[in-house]
């Protein structure tokens, strides 16, 4: 099945000649990874394309090779016999219309439920990362796997199966992991490029929000937050709370983390993150969010401690 969708998706790539590789706004280490993986091999076809993000190169990715060729605007005329759209699950996460710049489209995913919006979808849940269904379709072109798309794929797979921690660190994920080191990739140095060098303001905001931390009486649940407040204090932003959610569930016997940040003065936004059987996204979608079994998140408006109060009331539990 599978199989014939790769196949399907070589044919037309082959035909095409200036093609449109894309992935998710604010992307993370596989929607940018993967995106360059495809974007650096089909360069290497001879084929014209463009990469593009809506939200551009964020740190700590500008490390990537190729990342530097990445647009985050898209000439308005610009037109794509061919365009991919890597990693979205839907086809408005890309942040631009991508109908109108493109002829047909692609879509290559590894998100439950990912829509069918592409005239081929090789989607596969079972993939660790989006960039290995790019890796099985490089090799089933048998294109040489060179050192710039290898760091892609390498980087990609680390980001998105937390360092090999998460449970879709699969047999597949460590194998493409090895030949990725194989062809010459130097792991030390993805890992200390992707996580030992953060800005010094997001030490300290994480040192402020850690302070917030609130476990519920069941001890399954744990929350930090951030407010504007936090910000103006460390000097921090937004951009600085990547990756925070993952610390309250790192608490044992904490099944499901909880991050309020503030978005507006009276408004936050609400990120889930699940390590058992709770689903978030079904909690999320309840109060009119979004997301996966594992990871949500929800704009609620009113105060910290109202937003706080209405999230623990709907789990049936409040904090000690
Ligand atoms: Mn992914």
């Amino acid at each position: 099945m599978s199989q014939r969708t790769i196949q399907a998706i070589l044919k037309r790539i082959e035909a095409a000649r200036q093609i449109l590789v894309s992935a998710h706004a604010t992307p993370d280490g596989d929607a940018l990874g993967s995106t360059l993986a495809l974007t650096m091999a089909l360069r290497e076809m001879g084929k014209e394309v463009v990469a593009f993000n809506a939200d551009g190169v964020i740190s700590p990715f500008g490390f990537l090779p190729g990342a530097k060729t990445v647009q985050n605007r898209l000439d308005p005329d610009a037109r794509f016999d061919l365009g991919f759209l890597l990693d979205a699950g839907e086809l408005q996460r890309a942040g631009i219309d991508l109908r109108a710049h493109c002829t047909e489209l692609i879509n290559i995913d590894h998100h439950p439920y990912s829509e069918t919006f592409g005239v081929e979808n090789l989607v596969d849940i079972e993939a660790a990362s989006t960039a290995i269904l790019v890796y099985r379709l490089l090799r089933q072109q048998r294109h040489p796997i060179s050192l710039d798309v290898a760091i892609n794929i390498y980087t990609a797979t680390l980001s998105d199966t937390g360092s090999f921690r998460y449970s879709n660190a699969n047999q597949e994920a460590f194998s493409v992991a090895a030949e990725m080191v194989g062809l010459g990739i130097n792991a030390w140095e993805v890992a200390s490029r992707l996580y030992e060098t953060q800005p010094a303001q997001r030490l300290i905001l994480l040192g402020e929000a850690l302070r917030t931390l609130q476990i519920t009486n069941c001890g399954r649940y744990a929350s930090i937050s951030v407010t504007s407040e936090m910000y103006e204090l460390c000097h921090a932003e937004a951009k600085h709370t990547d990756g925070f959610v993952n610390y309250p569930r790192s608490i044992e016997g904490v099944e499901v983390s909880i991050f309020f940040r503030q978005t507006d003065p009276n408004r936050f936004k609400v990120g889930f993150r699940s390590k058992g059987n709770v689903d978030v996204g079904a909690l999320a979608r309840e109060m009119g969010g979004g997301g996966h079994h594992n990871a949500a998140g929800v704009l609620v408006e009113g105060s910290l401690d109202e937003v706080r109060a209405s999230v623990f009331q709907r789990l049936g539990t409040q904090p000690i």
